[in-house]
């Protein structure tokens, strides 16, 4: 499928010559060029310039080597990414991922979203993504030291509070953070917001753990409020991953009141109709670095299955995909309809196939792209930033009303774009109209760099 519109299908083409081996770049990318044919027709100005042929090309593309010894004293070499995309709304700022399956059309396209994503956010932040085809999983805690101080080894030189800003994403967390961090320090000898996340006793943000699943239901409860006068409140959820955004996600959808009945990890799913024991969930895989399958061998009346795309074959009202890109097929994306979803968030980046969102919008399901569900973890990192250059430290509670006030305009905006474009109710077209008008704007103002 290419955009209908010959200039955008134009960009589209212009993209994938550049890049032809980056399929989940050209996903993100169309998503984005689709969803835009309003504005060509309505506002082409903002369009003028250049400023799709600038944006789909990364201001500064980093690779580089990552060797490290293993517990045995054997050196290792990893392949290292910052993807430095856009910064015409301010510093860099974006995630890293340390993961096998890393490689640079991942980090591209995790890149061109987060451009979107920081802009919905209203922050004066700009778009990078990083990491590694690393696995953290397995290694020692020292291992994992090692690799990740020969990574900061490379990235300290290009990034800094004010010129890019990188945080975690899938396989780093917390422990990873605390080991780049430590060693940026050290090397620069310098000790400001170069990183979000950071642990709470060394400059990081209340809440910044819990923010991308917190955020993610406070925006669902926006919208149902807003467009199905509901709430999550007696709601069956089914929240795939059980990392950091699932985890979080499922304390706050069971703190609004839903029933959360599903989970999973790379292995397989878990079901567990009484409701997800949480502190246990918790327990095993954030605590013991553990695998789902133990939840159903610890918790009476749970059960494990294999494989992770079963799990949407559990009939649910909400759906929310924390795990990975590329995760809802348009199988499960038919079986969440059949089924009688109302509405389908995504936590992670691109969590549905292109055939899967088209799918869904074709139903009266509501759909939320992950540039606007998940921004709410960018969002506390740039309340982190805001608290580093302060010097200031705010409470849990300043933050969290905070959090919640960016998420409810983020779905403002996107609402009001998507009407503004005649597509009320389309959140998918409203994300993206909305987090591209304000970095076009931003560009334009620039002039041509
Ligand atoms: P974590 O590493 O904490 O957890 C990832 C979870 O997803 C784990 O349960 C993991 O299972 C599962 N998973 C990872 N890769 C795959 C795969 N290829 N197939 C199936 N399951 C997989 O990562 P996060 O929770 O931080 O990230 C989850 C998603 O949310 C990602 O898409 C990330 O980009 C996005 N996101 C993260 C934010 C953050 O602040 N952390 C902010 C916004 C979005 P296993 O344990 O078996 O590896
Ligand atoms: O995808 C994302 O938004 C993140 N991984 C969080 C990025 C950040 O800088 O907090």
């Amino acid at each position: 499928m290419t955009p209908e519109n010959d200039y955008l299908s134009h960009i589209y083409d212009l993209a994938k010559q550049r890049d032809p081996h980056k399929p989940e770049f050209h996903q993100a990318l169309l998503e984005l060029l689709i969803a835009l044919t309003p504005v060509i027709e309505k506002t082409p100005s903002l369009c003028k310039r250049g400023i799709l042929e600038r944006l789909i090309e990364p201001e500064r593309l980093i690779q580089f080597r990552v060797a490290w010894r293993d517990r045995d004293g054997e050196t290792r070499v990893n392949r290292g990414y910052r993807v430095q995309f856009n910064s015409a709304l301010g510093p860099y700022k974006g995630g890293l991922r340390f993961h096998p399956t890393v490689n640079s059309s991942i980090i591209k396209f995790l890149g061109f979203e987060q451009t979107f994503k920081n802009s919905l956010t209203g922050l004066p932040i700009g778009g990078a993504k990083g990491g590694s085809d690393f696995d953290p999983r397995g290694k020692t805690d020292n291992e994992v030291m090692s690799f990740c101080q020969s990574f900061m080894s490379e990235l300290f030189r290009h990034i800094g509070a004010s010129t890019d800003v990188p945080a975690g994403d899938i396989g780093v967390g917390n422990r990873e953070i605390g080991y780049l961090y430590g060693e940026y320090c050290r090397l620069m000898n310098i000790s400001e917001g170069a990183m979000t996340g950071k642990g709470i006793f060394a400059g990081g943000s209340m809440l910044r753990t819990e923010a991308t699943g917190y955020g993610l239901c406070y925006f669902a409860e926006s919208m149902l409020a807003g467009l199905r006068n509901g709430s999550l409140k007696g709601k069956t959820i089914i929240i795939s991953g059980s990392g950091n955004v699932a985890l979080y996600a499922i304390k706050k959808a069971q703190a609004f009141g839903a029933r959360v009945i599903a989970a999973s990890d790379s292995g397989g799913y878990i079901i567990d109709e009484s409701g997800i024991d949480w502190a246990l969930l918790r327990q095993i895989k954030e605590r013991e670095r553990g695998r789902i399958s133990e939840y159903a061998s610890r918790k009476p009346g749970a059960s494990y299955h294999e494989g992770c795309s079963g799990i949407w074959s559990v009939p649910c009202d909400v759906a929310m995909p924390c795990a990975t890109q590329n995760e809802i097929s348009l199988e499960s994306a038919q079986q969440l309809i059949n089924n009688g979803a109302v509405a389908i968030l995504e936590g992670s980046n691109m969590s549905c196939t292109f055939d899967a969102v088209q799918l869904i919008m074709e139903e009266p399901v509501l759909y939320v792209p992950a540039k606007a569900a998940n921004a709410g973890g960018v969002a506390v990192s740039g309340l982190e930033m805001a608290q580093n250059a302060g010097h200031a430290s705010w409470s849990y509670e300043k933050v969290d009303d905070m959090l919640q006030s960016i998420m409810n305009s983020i779905f403002h905006r996107c609402i009001d774009a998507a009407v503004e474009y005649g597509h009320p109710e389309n959140l998918l077209i409203g994300a993206n109209i909305a987090g591209f008008v304000k970095v076009s704007k931003a560009m334009a103002w620039q002039g041509v760099v």
